[in-house]
């Protein structure tokens, strides 16, 4: 470490700095953190708007006594440097380098792991419940975005909190942001107050006027608390969060560390639950990343002199064939509705948001919400399209079982970043869609092996009617096939590939497309395999699977999701129903969760790449012993 933090001994030297050095601590710490996420990519433009947050939290409270728990996360990175990671930085989101979330196992400043949105409260909640079970005494701190605070875990907390008067800080980070600009009536109150300079002149005038009155009785201040208790709904901002229990402070300027720090240190000595509204930009110090926070709020390596992506585009994703579909068919369709959870352009749908504003729902982070109004506008007829990364459908199980598969109501989602995302890492990993959709009655479950096939499964779904359809596609680039019109594919149909009679392989997704390769090598090697891309993982199309697996005599299956209770389960499970004993090879995630690195380097690592399962199925027909996966 380098300029104004050398020698320092960090988070605790802090203290020493003045309000100048501070600045300049504010100035080493964007310029490091640009130069870096220009490197490597990353979550620039939230960590770019919490740098004097993060300051004036580390130089106001002794981390890691007292605990602060980063929402989401993605905001983490100035955290990150001040707290020990400085050396390790280059590294971030690198396979085996620094996450690019807080992580307990990484450090012991980051008391509770974060990547889903909308924990912190709760996360806090419990620690601050722990320390005083413990009967200790240090401070725990949840710092949550606007955007968050749409999620309804937020509320869920801030209305326990509020009511067992926990001894707890919350940090409302509001930057009028989620990734894009934020959406709901909480954040049209945010605003109001932001915006307003009259809420709070209103409200300090009223107290100094009361205060001023020389005769005021008893009875008198009583009556005067009772104006107030009624006015503080005209003039207090902040006043929802008084009434939840909380003492509300703000808003504050986020960028000033003085005054920062001066509301950290009044809250710090209040009992009972406090929240702290602080106004801070996204993207702050970056002048790309301030003209354009959402471009900038996940993002790859960039040009640091004009901060255009470094790696042109050649192919798109699965994502834009995904969205562009949806629109040309809801040209023809005006039943079809489509539902994000905060993620519009992240799941493909901006040009469907353009065309059919009257149809589109940006729920904010809130995917229980989106599929439980998803179920309910089916059963009125609607045929509502609800696009959510398989990681964060995880937070819906319950109302996807409850509220749609229950009453086999037509829902179709559309499971993007589903298998192995990268960078991001284990919260972000998108490999249990296929076991926990798999098992609900009424749901179907398909998986496209390359673009054309997204776009005719999203016309499949979408004539299907007799209950919820899911289709799953990875965060990648396209294979690059021709896309035809969209097409109904039979129901239930998978499609051989190839025939062949040592082995049958049945891979689902686009690794279909690493099993052909791997099927082209192994005949060179002298077994025969067939291979069928299985489009269907449920219902599975038990009569060409099985007639085939009987030709083989044997069968490896093929999944980018977790073993246990997934795809190639699927497969056994109709095997033992036949009553065919017969040796089966599942690839896929054994049981663990898998961490941040390139998607391809991922795929290599757990044998799921043309490689990998090349070689795991000669090991297979020899009777070898698998390879360690990871
Ligand atoms: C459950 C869940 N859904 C969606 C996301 C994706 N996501 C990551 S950050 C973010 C926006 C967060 O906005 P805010 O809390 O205001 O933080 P900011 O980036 O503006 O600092 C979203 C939707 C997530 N992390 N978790």
């Amino acid at each position: 470490m380098d300029g104004i933090f050398k020698n320092l001994d960090l988070p605790g030297d802090l203290k020493k700095l003045d309000e100048n050095e501070l600045k300049k601590a504010a100035e080493e710490i964007r310029e490091y953190m640009i130069r870096t996420v220009a490197d490597n990519g990353g979550h620039l433009a939230a960590s770019l708007g919490v740098v004097e947050l993060s300051l004036a939290l580390h130089s106001t409270f002794e981390s890691p006594r007292d605990q602060i728990i980063w929402d989401v996360g993605h905001q983490s990175y100035p955290h990150k440097l001040l707290t020990g990671r400085w050396e390790q930085f280059p590294s971030l989101r690198k396979q085996g380098g620094l996450c690019g979330f807080p992580k307990p196992e990484e450090s012991e400043h980051d008391p509770f792991l974060t990547g889903h949105s909308s924990t912190s409260i709760s996360a806090a909640l419990g620690l601050a419940q722990a320390r005083d079970f413990n009967g200790e005494d240090y401070q725990v701190i949840a710092v949550i975005g606007d955007g968050a605070l749409t999620g309804g875990m937020a509320f869920e907390a801030l209305n326990h909190a509020g009511h067992i008067k926990a001894d707890m800080l919350v940090v409302l980070n509001d930057n009028e942001m989620s990734i894009s600009s934020n959406v709901g009536s909480m954040s049209s109150y945010l605003a109001r107050i932001r915006s307003d300079p009259k809420y709070s002149r209103i409200k300090k005038d009223f107290e100094n006027f009361v205060g001023r009155i020389p005769w005021i009785g008893k009875q008198a201040l009583d009556s005067a608390e009772k104006i107030k208790g009624g006015l503080k709904y005209l003039v207090m901002p902040g006043v929802i969060f008084e009434e939840l229990g909380f003492t509300y402070f703000g808003p504050v300027d986020g960028h000033n560390i003085p005054a920062l720090k001066r509301v950290l240190t009044q809250a710090n000595r209040m009992q009972g639950p406090v929240l702290i509204h602080t106004v801070t930009e996204k993207g702050k110090g970056y002048h790309y990343a301030e003209k354009a926070p959402e471009k900038f709020h996940g993002i790859g390596p960039f040009d640091l002199e004009n901060g255009q992506l470094l790696k042109k585009k050649k192919k798109s994703s699965y994502t834009e064939v995904f969205g562009n579909a949806l629109v040309k068919l809801s040209r023809e369709n005006p039943r079809i509705t489509a539902i994000t959870a905060a993620m519009t352009a992240g799941t493909g749908l901006t040009g469907f948001a353009e065309e059919f504003p009257d149809r589109f729902y940006d729920v904010g982070i809130a995917e229980q919400h989106a599929v439980t109004m998803a179920g309910a506008l089916a059963a009125g007829g609607m045929q509502p399209v609800v696009a959510i990364y398989s990681t964060f459908l995880q937070r819906a199980y319950d109302q996807i079982i409850h509220d749609v598969c229950l009453q086999k109501l037509p829902v179709i989602f559309a499971v993007d970043r589903a298998g192995i995302t990268g960078e991001d890492g284990e919260t972000h990993q998108g490999l249990f869609d296929l076991n926990y959709l798999r098992s609900i009655p009424n749901m179907s479950i398909m998986a496209p092996a390359n673009e054309d096939e997204l776009q005719h499964m999203l016309k499949t779904a979408l004539e299907y009617k007799d209950g919820p359809v899911a289709f799953r596609y990875p965060r990648d680039k396209v294979e690059g096939v021709e896309l035809d019109e969209p097409q109904t594919l039979p129901w239930g149909k998978a499609e051989l590939l190839k025939s062949g009679e040592d082995i049958l392989i049945i891979a689902a997704g686009t690794l279909v497309n690493s099993a052909l390769k791997a099927s082209e090598k192994l005949f060179w090697q002298g077994i025969k395999p067939a291979l069928i891309n299985a489009r269907f993982i449920k219902p599975l199309d038990e009569d060409l699977i099985v007639s085939w697996a009987q030709k083989c005599g044997r069968v490896v299956t093929i999944e980018e999701n977790v073993l246990a209770g997934g795809f190639g389960s699927g497969v056994m499970e109709l095997l033992e129903k036949r009553g065919l004993e017969l040796p089966v090879k599942r690839l896929g995630i054994d049981d663990q969760f898998v961490a941040h690195g390139l998607r391809a380097e991922m795929l290599s690592n757990y044998n799921l790449d043309a490689d990998g399962i090349y070689r795991e199925t000669v090991n297979f027909v020899n009777g070898k012993a698998a390879k360690e996966q990871g």
